[in-house]
């Protein structure tokens, strides 16, 4: 697990990882130090906010501990940054107990929600899970022929469509109704994210959201909101626009294989106060992870 996550976040490792190697092969802890960390850090998009607050702490810690070992030093640093992405965070299971379990992807166009709801399809069969989909994004006919052609390779994997044109949330509609009846496990909606302007953005998914509710009690069960790792701070934006419309429970950060600026997970994470779930590595059906913040922090130090 960890050294697959160490390869699809090679390029922040690259960076990130080389230049505190060196930061902390250095003799002492020195004004210096915490200028070229807070570089190091700002350069990987942890953020401003969060970059000053793991600063000020770490230096707080090793004053007060009086530690001047840099090996010591960078564990205190890596467990401040593995506080920082915890609270509200617990792993997605791909083994739910919830039936059907209820699953809405949010996201602006091209940030990779159709093809991380493929991936979380394949690895919920690789669990004997029964899985449907449902085409929410009925505003391009490529939208739904994708999503088709990813059921058409997943063996245990239904898909509810409606003609492209049509309105999203009776196709969610129609998804949860089916769920039920047919006994299926985890039922993923796929949504169509058009930014054309805030407002109707908003009500379209609030509707989705409603109309969801209505079709079965307690449902959706999880609102997961898939944001695009090399957008950088775009991605924030774009997670407020989105809990304005309802409670999203979790985040999908994407293409983190794409991107030096993986510490873009940390400022995300202290602005929305959404917890990540999953993260996207590359193209294929195996590079989704759950989130572990234990082990993202290690893959990016060490
Ligand atoms: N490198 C990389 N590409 C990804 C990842 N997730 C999605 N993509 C690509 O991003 C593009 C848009 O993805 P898509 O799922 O269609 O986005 P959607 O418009 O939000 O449904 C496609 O070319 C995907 O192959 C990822 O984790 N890593
Ligand atoms: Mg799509």
């Amino acid at each position: 697990m960890l050294e697959n996550l160490k390869k699809g976040l090679f390029k922040t490792r690259a960076s990130l990882k080389n230049r505190l190697d060196m930061l902390f092969g250095k003799k002492e802890i020195d004004e210096e130090f915490y200028e070229e960390l807070e570089e190091i850090l700002l350069s990987a998009d942890v953020g401003v906010e969060t970059t000053l607050n793991i600063i000020n702490s770490l230096q707080k810690r090793l004053k007060e501990e009086k530690i001047r070992d840099l090996i010591m030093a960078k564990e205190i640093l890596k467990n401040l940054m593995v506080e920082k992405l915890r609270g509200g965070e617990q792993t997605f299971s791909f083994s739910p107990s919830d039936s059907p379990l209820v699953i809405l992807v949010l996201g602006v166009n091209g940030v990779g929600k159709t093809t991380t709801i493929a991936k979380m399809a394949y690895h919920f069969n690789q669990q004997g899970k029964k899985v449907l989909l449902a085409a929410g994004d009925t505003f391009r006919a490529a939208a739904i022929e994708q999503l088709e052609e990813w059921t058409s390779n997943l063996p245990h994997t239904g898909l509810i469509k409606h003609q492209s044109g049509g309105d999203p949330s009776a196709v969610i509609f129609d998804a949860v109704k089916a769920a039920e009846a047919r006994g299926i496990d985890v039922l993923i909606c796929d949504t169509a994210g058009r930014l054309h302007t805030k407002k109707n953005l908003v009500e379209e998914m609030s509707k989705i959201y409603r109309v969801c509710g209505k079709a079965l009690e307690g449902a959706p069960d999880e609102i997961l909101l898939v944001l695009d790792a090399t957008t950088g701070q775009n991605s924030i934006a774009q997670a407020k626009y989105f809990q304005e419309a309802m409670p999203v429970s979790g985040l999908v950060l994407t293409k983190l294989d794409g991107t030096a600026r993986g510490g873009i997970i940390f400022a995300v994470k202290e602005i929305t106060g959404i917890p990540v779930k999953l993260i996207g590595t590359g193209e294929k059906l195996e590079d989704l992870q759950p989130f572990q913040a234990e082990d993202y922090v290690e893959a990016l130090l060490y």
